[in-house]
């Protein structure tokens, strides 16, 4: 039977990353997608001025009742951006009430970047996502948001043994799979550090000097494509990394697109490939 997946994070109608980058990634994999928006925004919030944002939290629990009503279940729930507090809870109870029994929890626990929290965030943000680490069976955390869930003074040059304190603090607030990404050791590099019944691993590959937005949510979609199809997580993380180069080498060209990344022309190619 084919598996299914529900992704619950917000809608940035234009600039494709959370579900406008989810849904279709996911869906080329070959998984049937079903979107929970947290909220609405005209935008991104990072690199726009005055996006608009409406909240769903209203809604979202009558939606939930709705599915359950209707018998309605998820083999993966992938949680990106949020946006309220209020949203915690409800993906508590969904991961309870709307997985089947061997269904998994992917969280990516977007809140920040390069040191810093997204604009819409403060710690009290941090306490309530931090609550959903236990609950998660895989967490995608980049260093910023490990950092702040862990309460580690964030850092730009580092060794392995302060990566190694980051990965053991998520392990103690109960985190069980984690792939925290943008991790090297050598500043042309970057890479992702793995955690998993096989223990601590790490890859690098290069590092390209331009950083767009969305790229994360491009990474976790690929990353759970790539896991639905029978891939572990240290492979699973590969693909996802090897795609978000691919498609940062092809918006690299294009002066005029500099909020997120143009993915779009190959991703089907990719799956075919990758799959
Ligand atoms: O790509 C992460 C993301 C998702 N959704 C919203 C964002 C961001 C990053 O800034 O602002 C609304």
């Amino acid at each position: 039977m084919g598996k299914k997946v529900l992704t619950m994070q917000d809608i940035s109608c234009y600039g494709q990353c959370s579900i406008t980058a989810a849904l279709p990634i996911i869906s080329v994999w070959g998984y049937e997608t079903a979107i929970l928006p947290s909220a609405i925004l005209s935008t991104h919030t990072s690199g726009f001025k005055n996006f608009t944002v409406h909240d769903l939290s209203n809604e979202i629990p009558k939606i939930i009742n709705h599915w359950k009503a209707e018998g309605i279940k998820y083999d993966a729930f992938y949680v990106g951006y949020l946006g309220e507090i209020s949203h915690v809870d409800l993906v508590i109870q969904i991961k309870n009430e709307l997985l089947n029994k061997d269904g998994f929890f992917v969280l990516d626990p977007v809140m920040g970047d390069d040191g810093k929290l997204y604009p819409a965030f403060n710690d009290d943000y941090v306490k309530a996502i931090r609550k959903l680490i236990k609950e998660a069976d895989i967490i995608l955390p980049n260093l910023t948001e490990a950092c702040f869930l862990t309460g580690i003074e964030y850092k730009e040059e580092y060794d392995e043994s302060y990566i190694k304190n980051v990965i053991n603090k998520l392990l103690e607030l109960g985190a069980k799979k984690i792939a925290l990404t943008g991790i090297a050791y050598e500043k042309e590099m970057t890479g992702v550090v793995i955690y998993d019944e096989n223990g601590y691993q790490h890859f690098t590959h290069k590092r390209i000097n331009k950083s767009y937005h969305g790229t994360g949510d491009v990474y976790a979609s690929t990353f759970l494509g790539a896991y639905l199809s029978n891939n572990d997580l240290l492979k699973s993380a590969k693909i996802a990394a090897k795609f978000v180069v691919k498609a940062i080498e092809n918006t690299l060209d294009d002066p005029n697109h500099n909020y997120s990344v143009k993915f779009e022309p190959l991703l089907a190619d990719f799956v075919k490939e990758n799959r």
